[in-house]
This record gives structure tokens, C-alpha cells and sequence, in this order.
């Protein structure tokens, strides 16, 4: 484990290195205790650097067996070797020389997960951002761009198939039933893209003919028999390729394109050159083990992994501080590519939860920072929402500025400008630039300044003058380090709604520049004035989310009520109906807090029944519709002293009232909405089966409500409804016998499934209440549970800590004990992993005093533990700064 020093990068301090890698050779012999490399590098020292320059190379905890320069051992006094740093103090006078390095490597002692490890008796690598210099000495940095050619050797009974990146490029049989396989990777690309996988694994195979006809052979290898649940990955990486061509003209360039399934993952997947790395919970699906969001999740990250091939690959970053400039663009081109193939207002409304649920808290917090970030001290902490969900509403927003057909040029130009280099932000601004003609100096604050920015809006309608006006007002608040901030540039989408539910026509607009439904705000305040506007209209504002901002408007609940039932726009239509119900659930809370009964407003109620019936609107709709905000989206509206227990209440009796008072439409519809036909995870599917398991989380409410969840538990013959009636069970029937025995059943039935296991645990994590930390600390003994997997981890722990508010927060603070212990024993394999965990407490000063004691002394007791990792203390001490 790589302790903390207190270095911190800053982006100013970027130079480019005196010597370049343009080939490396490696030799890997294959075994699990120690594993030989040989790693044989083309140095070139760049024009005008003195030959008495050193050459010094990254390492993380190596142990050196042998170097040599142009064939020659070298002697000790020519270099200096720790296990995080290689200097060759007097190197060659030659402008190019052959660096050979030997290193001995453990696969099967690497728990961090980061470099060369074992995961199921499978080898394979994790190199972004910082793994490649725990396989050799390198300058392992991604402006450092290098062609690849990898043998690796492996025995064969252990490992029969051997893969890196790039083509094959030979394999045959050695000495002693060993045998290797040669890769070669044409395109030059930085040691983070670098990876090796050898194993026995399963395969299933396919081919896709791009747009000018190169035959492309795809594989995707998981544990074998579980071939045939990699169909459905297969069938989205197909679509991911022909989509890629038709919305960006991006064709793939290799002869091979391999998926590796592995079990041991730190995140979601990785997009290594021509063999790309998944957690196999992003590849392994089938109705039986996988729910409709898993089939949804596997989509989309196939296809980002497969788009990164572009933006990533072909064209990386300069420097880790430009990390957005892959991922939030390649967000931005996965969700594009998910709403194309589902439902586009479905898909951008599940998009805004995510971005408010992750990201709003997170730029709110004391972990907020810039989408291009200036300082890191562990990148690995910065793989956050705030560069990839917030870092892909930026890329949105320049679309919204330039249109479509501009914007689609200036991806056209960037891919043609610095295809083969390691780029930055403003070079990507730059292209945009230059093929609109317009100045994006403003705008492009939103990489360099965080926080959600505000506007405060409020209207005025002067009838006599036939004038409608808006007066907006920006705000951006004080994030850490960043006190004063700029004004910035929002482009607001806007619509001015007639009572017959359209847009109305106005004649003229002055006081911002308006072009195509969108005001550009750009002052502190503006006056936007329309004239010839005879009826008040009801302003929909923020459409589509044109930009990640929080809105405080000053709207009559007639016109809220009226968008929510009328907007034409169904993104704006959810929009309206979720601030109808923030807004009763805060002010709830606060009855609660008083000791008030709950009331609620009739029309409120009486409108969520009828968006169920409406079946104009697609039923997936109408499902995230029905699913009120969560506890946490209520806690980061109300911002303050919050006590979870409070808001549970509020928002368990503004359920209980919707199911009651709606009660027959409901069941009737539940009924309807039984599946007959056989399961197909298309999108109309999903949607029929979220809005039928919305509706039983309601009527399981209600008198008989344990029976009807357990008969759908029981009826069910796909794991979304099974899941989301054991879901129901475990939180609105806790410890009832027919909870209990579902609980049971499942377990019996997938006791050897561990990805459907982690929904057990997942769904037991989340049950509300004081009483869940005994059955979390529980089942951390469970046979199936395990600290060294970071799904197991995530599923039971993670859960338990980031999405249980009542469970978590409870009032004594034994959550946050749990929390320590945890952390601290998850840091010592997996220092990653633990940081990513400690990310729960990041909003502790939102609570209730009490509470916020106890959280800061949790804090407090991980931050006064000594050698902690550099990854762990990042996050306690920038939380508690
Ligand atoms: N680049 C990967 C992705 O596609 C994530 C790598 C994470 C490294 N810590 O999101």
C-alpha cells in the first residue's frame, strides 16, 4: 500500500518529460508467485535536452532483478533503484538507446486490484490511471505515447488463452507444455491503455464488417459456462459500433476487438486498446440473474468502453488533470447512444436523477471540485461524477450553444486535428470555436469553476402593455478553495406555456440574447423582456436540463400544476411534477418535525393517479414519474440540519396517501400490466415491468399489501420482478413471515450466483431503520460475502453507508463505527476501494448537530490513524477540511 506523502499535483506544474518511449517490448513469463518481466524500451531523448539530463522513471513498490542499457548490464553507480523510482543518472550520449528492465512481480498477492493481479485464477491488468509502474519502471504518464509488442508466456494447462492489446501477432509451444502468443499494437498509445489477460476462459465470437469494410473478429471471454450469458453484451457492442459510425463517423481500426469479463473489479470497466476489461456484472446478463437496469447498464457501458476507442484511445489526455476530457465526453456519447436506442425523454430524466443524486451532492459538498480539476494528491479520487456526469452536460450544453449540425463539426475537426495526441480542454474548446466563429472564453468556466450555480427567477406580466418579463439572476456559491467565483455562461432553455398547453408567440425580446427556445445568460442579472404577449403564460424553464443548474422560481402552484398535467415536453413535464412533490415532502418534513399530522394537497395526489392511467405516456415514463424523490434527494433540497428519520416519515406518508387515495387505479392497472408474452429486455418491456413493480411498492402498502408482494415474489419469471418484490418484502414488510421466507428462498436458489447474491445483499442493506446495522454486520459473515470483492463490498457495505439514510444516520452513531472499521479494514487490501467507500460521509455537515458529532468524530478517528493510504486520506481530510 502506497502510503500518503502530502504531494499534491498542480496542473500549472505540467512539463512535458526530456525523453520520449516510442516502443516497448515486454516479455511477461507468467506465474503467480513471481512473475518475470521483461520490459526492453526504445528511449529517445527529445531535441535541445543535454545528454546529462537523468532519465527518471515511475515505479509503485517493484523490486528490480536486472538492467541493462544497449546490451550492457549496468553499473550500480550508473542508476538508483527504490521500489517507486528508477534514475538513470548518466545515460547514453546517444539520442536513442535500449533500456532493458527485469522486474518480479506477485499477481496472486495484488488485492489493491491495480496492476498485474489474479482475479478467479485469471490474470489480468488495471493500469489507468497510476498501474502500469506497478508492472515496470516507466514514465507512466498518459502524454508518453508508445507502440506495444507483448509476449506473453504462460503454462499451458493454466493459462490457455493469452490476449493483449492490439493484433495477434504469433504464438506457438515452448519447453515443459509452456506455450505464447505474440501481440502487436500498430497504434502508439500511453502505458495506462496497456493490458494483458491470461487464462482459462470461455469464448463466444462474433464479426462485425465496418463502413469501409475491414472484417473485424469480436470476442467476449468469461468464466467458462457462462457463455451464454454474454449474448446481450455482444449483441450491444455490435449496435455500439454501427452507432458510432453513423452519429460520429468513427470507425473501428484493428483486425480484433476482445471483452474480458473478470470478477475482481474496482469500477465498472475499462477501455485498454483492442481488449477492453469489464466487471463481469457489466457483461453477464440473462432474465433469469439480471434485472432491466442491468441489461441497461451493460449497454451502456459496453458502449462507452467500445467509444472510448476514439475519445480516449486515439485521442487521450495530456495529463490526468484533463481526465473529463475522455470521460465526460464519452458519457455524453453513451447517453446519446442509449437514448437513441430507448426512449430519449425516459433516458434523459433517468440521466438528471443520477446527475442530482451523484453529482449535485458532490459539487455541494466539501469534495466539490472543477470538472477540469488544477490539484489532485491521488487521481484515482477523481474518477468522480462531477468530471464524467457533469463533465457530459458540458459537452451537452456546447451542443445546445452550437446546434446539432456545428457541433458535429467541431467533433469532426477535433477528431481529424488530434487524431494520435494527447490533447487538452482548450483544445477542445478550440475546435468548437473555430467552426462556429464564436468566443467560448465564458462557457468554458464550467471546467474550470465548481459548484452548481443558481438562478433565481421571477415573472411579470403587464397586461395593458401586453409585456411578459423575466428577471433571472445568477449565483454561483463558494465551493473549498474557490471563494469568489465568475460569472458564468447558462444556456437556459425556456418555454412560455399558453393555457392551451403550447409555446405562445411573442413579437420582439431584449434584455438577453435569445436564439432557438434558449436564453443566454451570461450577467449577473437580466431583465428579459417579451413583448406581445396578451396571456400569462406559465413559464417551463431549464428544459431538457439545458444546463446543470439548481433553479428558484417564483411560479404559481396553478401553472406547476398545470405543466406537470400539460407541458408538451415530457422532460419538462416529469420536471414539474417532481417539484410539486420536493415541495410537499419538505414542507411535511417540517409538520413532522413539529409534531404535525401530514396533510397533503388533493390535486397532488389525485395527479399521480392520473399520469398512471394516462396511457399517452409510455409506461416507462410514467414509472420514474411515480417513483418519488428518494430520502437523499429530499436531504439535498432541504440542505440543512436534516434528520433522516424525519424525512422518512414525510416521505412513507406521501406514499401511503398517493396508494390509498389512488388505490383502485392502481390494482386495476397492476393488473393489466401483467406480462404475458415472453421476456424481451427491449425498453417498452423494462418499462411496462418498472411501472407494475412502481405500482406494488404503493399497493404493498395497503391493506394485504405483504400478501400481494409475496405472490408476486412467487409469480415472477424474471429477476426484475423477483428482485423487486423481494424489494418490497425487505423494506415495507421487514421481518414479516413472508419476508422472511422469501429471503430464504432466494438465497437458497442462488447461493453460487455471487452477482445475483449481491442483490440479496443489496436489498438487505437498504431495509430503513435502527435495526439494519445488526443484520449488515451480520451478514458480513455470510458465506458468500467476502471484504476482498469490491461488488461484495459494494453491494452489502457500500450500500448500507451511501443509500440508507435511516439505516446509516442512525442516532447513535453505530453506523458510523461500522463505517470506521470497515474502511479501515477494506484500506488495508484495497486502498481504492476504501476511499470510494468514505465518500459516504462527504455530506456529514448537512445533519443535525447530533448527528454531525458523531459523523466528524468517525472522521476524526480514520484521519488520526497512522500510514494511512494516499487514497484514503485524500478524502478524510478534504471531507473534514
Ligand atoms: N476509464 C474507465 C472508464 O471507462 C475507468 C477507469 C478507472 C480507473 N481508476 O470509466
Amino acid at each position: 500500500m502506497r502510503t500518503d506523502t502530502g504531494q499534491v499535483f498542480k496542473l500549472e506544474d505540467y512539463r512535458p518529460t526530456d525523453y520520449l518511449i516510442p516502443e516497448t517490448g515486454l516479455t511477461f513469463r507468467l506465474s503467480p508467485e513471481a512473475t518475470r518481466l521483461i520490459a526492453v524500451l526504445t528511449v529517445e531523448r527529445r531535441d535541445g535536452v543535454a545528454a546529462s539530463m537523468p532519465l527518471v522513471l515511475d515505479g509503485d513498490g517493484l523490486t528490480l532483478s536486472r538492467i541493462a542499457i544497449d546490451g550492457q548490464t549496468l553499473a550500480p553507480a550508473d542508476f538508483f533503484a527504490t521500489p517507486d523510482q528508477l534514475t538513470i543518472t548518466t545515460p547514453p550520449t546517444a539520442a536513442r538507446f535500449q533500456l532493458l528492465i527485469e522486474t518480479e512481480l506477485a499477481p496472486a498477492h495484488n488485492e489493491a486490484l491495480m496492476g498485474l493481479y489474479r482475479s478467479s485464477n485469471v490474470y489480468c491488468t488495471q493500469c489507468e490511471a497510476e498501474g502500469f509502474r506497478r508492472i515496470t519502471y516507466f514514465l507512466d504518464r498518459p502524454d508518453i505515447l508508445s507502440v506495444y509488442t507483448v509476449r506473453i508466456e504462460a503454462p499451458h494447462h493454466e493459462a490457455p488463452l493469452l490476449l493483449s492489446n492490439g493484433n495477434p501477432a504469433g504464438s506457438g509451444e515452448l519447453a515443459d507444455g509452456w506455450h505464447y502468443a505474440v501481440w502487436h499494437d500498430p497504434f502508439p498509445k500511453p502505458s495506462y491503455l496497456f493490458a494483458l489477460v491470461a487464462g482459462a476462459l470461455g469464448k463466444v465470437a462474433d464479426s462485425f464488417v465496418t463502413l469501409s469494410g475491414r472484417v473485424v473478429e469480436l470476442g467476449i471471454f468469461v468464466e467458462p459456462g457462462k457463455e451464454r450469458l454474454a449474448g446481450y453484451a455482444m449483441d450491444a457492442l455490435k449496435r455500439s459500433m454501427k452507432w458510432d459510425e453513423e452519429a460520429f463517423g468513427r470507425e473501428y481500426d484493428l483486425d480484433v476487438f476482445n471483452i474480458v469479463a473478470v470478477s475482481d473489479f474496482n469500477m465498472g470497466a475499462m477501455e485498454n486498446k483492442g481488449l477492453n476489461i469489464f466487471n463481469d456484472k457489466y457483461v453477464l446478463a440473462d432474465q433469469e440473474t439480471a434485472t432491466d437496469a442491468d441489461f441497461a447498464n451493460i449497454e451502456a457501458i459496453i458502449a462507452h468502453e467500445y467509444f472510448h476507442n476514439w475519445t480516449g484511445n486515439r485521442i487521450t489526455c495530456r495529463d490526468w488533470f484533463q481526465l473529463c476530457l475522455k470521460e465526460g465526453l464519452t458519457v455524453f456519447r453513451d447517453h446519446e447512444f442509449s437514448a437513441d436506442q430507448r426512449s430519449r425523454a425516459v433516458k434523459r430524466i433517468a440521466e438528471v436523477r443520477t446527475l442530482k443524486a451523484h453529482q449535485f451532492p458532490e459539487d455541494q459538498g466539501p469534495l466539490a471540485h472543477p470538472v477540469r480539476p488544477r490539484r489532485y494528491r491521488e487521481i484515482n479520487n477523481f474518477y468522480t461524477a462531477t468530471v464524467y456526469e457533469k463533465g457530459s452536460e458540458v459537452v451537452r450544453m456546447i451542443r445546445t450553444i452550437l446546434g446539432a449540425e456545428t457541433f458535429r463539426a467541431g467533433m469532426d475537426l477535433y477528431f481529424e486535428r488530434h487524431d494520435g495526441e494527447a490533447a487538452t480542454i482548450e483544445d477542445f474548446i478550440k475546435v468548437f470555436e473555430d467552426v462556429s466563429g464564436r468566443d467560448l472564453a465564458q462557457f468554458s468556466l464550467w471546467y474550470h469553476q465548481a459548484g452548481t450555480p443558481n438562478l433565481t427567477i421571477s415573472s411579470t406580466h403587464n397586461a395593458a402593455a401586453q409585456e411578459f418579463t423575466l428577471e433571472i439572476e445568477q449565483s454561483v456559491p463558494p465551493t473549498p478553495s474557490e471563494s469568489r467565483k465568475r460569472l458564468m455562461h447558462i444556456p437556459l432553455a425556456f418555454s412560455l406555456v399558453g393555457t392551451d398547453g403550447k409555446a405562445i408567440e411573442y413579437g420582439g425580446v431584449e434584455g438577453a440574447s435569445v436564439e432557438d427556445g434558449v436564453i443566454h445568460i451570461r450577467k449577473r442579472r437580466h431583465m428579459v423582456r417579451f413583448s406581445g404577449v396578451t396571456e400569462r403564460p406559465a413559464m417551463s424553464l431549464n428544459r431538457g436540463f439545458s444546463a446543470p443548474v439548481t433553479l428558484s422560481v417564483e411560479q404559481r402552484a396553478d401553472d406547476q400544476f398545470f405543466l406537470a398535467g400539460h407541458d408538451n415536453d415530457t422532460f419538462s413535464r416529469w420536471q414539474a411534477f417532481n417539484t410539486l412533490l420536493t415541495e410537499a415532502l419538505i414542507s411535511t418534513f417540517r409538520q413532522v418535525l413539529d409534531g404535525k399530522q401530514p396533510g397533503f394537497a388533493s390535486r397532488l395526489i389525485e395527479l399521480a393517479g392520473k399520469i398512471a392511467g394516462d396511457e399517452t405516456l409510455e409506461p416507462a415514463y410514467r414509472a420514474l414519474a411515480l417513483a418519488l424523490p428518494s430520502e437523499a434527494d429530499i436531504a439535498r433540497d432541504i440542505g440543512k440540519n436534516i434528520d433522516p428519520d424525519a424525512i422518512f416519515s414525510a416521505r412513507e406518508a406521501l406514499t401511503v396517501a398517493i396508494a390509498e387515495a389512488n388505490r383502485e387505479i392502481f390494482s386495476d392497472l397492476y393488473d393489466r400490466l401483467t406480462d404475458k408474452d415472453a421476456f424481451s429486455p427491449d425498453a417498452a418491456s423494462a418499462g411496462r415491468r418498472a411501472l407494475r413493480n412502481t405500482l406494488l411498492d404503493y399497493l404493498s402498502l395497503l391493506h394485504g399489501g405483504a400478501a400481494l408482494a409475496a405472490r408476486h415474489f412467487q409469480s415472477a419469471t424474471n429477476m426484475t420482478d423477483r428482485a423487486a418484490a423481494l424489494s418490497v418484502l425487505a423494506l415495507r414488510h421487514n421481518g414479516s413471515p413472508e419476508t422472511v421466507k422469501a429471503l430464504a428462498e432466494f438465497e437458497a436458489k442462488y447461493a453460487t450466483d455471487p452477482l445475483v447474491m449481491d442483490k440479496w445483499f443489496h436489498i438487505q442493506a437498504s431495509v430503513p431503520g435502527p435495526q439494519t446495522i445488526h443484520a449488515v454486520r451480520a451478514l458480513t459473515g455470510h458465506p458468500a460475502f467476502s471484504m476482498a470483492n469490491p461488488n461484495r463490498v459494494r453491494s452489502l457495505v457500500g450500500t448500507f453507508s451511501s443509500a440508507n439514510q435511516t439505516g446509516f444516520h442512525r442516532a447513535d452513531g453505530e453506523g458510523y463505527r461500522f463505517f470506521v472499521e470497515t474502511v479501515l479494514q477494506v484500506e488495508k487490501r484495497n486502498p481504492q476501494l476504501a476511499a470510494r467507500l468514505a465518500t459516504a460521509l462527504r455530506s456529514w455537515r448537512s445533519l443535525e448537530p447530533a448527528r454531525q458529532g458523531k459523523a466528524r468524530e468517525a472522521l476524526l478517528s480514520i484521519a488520526n490513524t497512522e500510514n494511512l493510504s494516499a487514497d484514503l486520506r485524500d478524502i478524510i481530510e478534504r471531507t473534514l477540511a
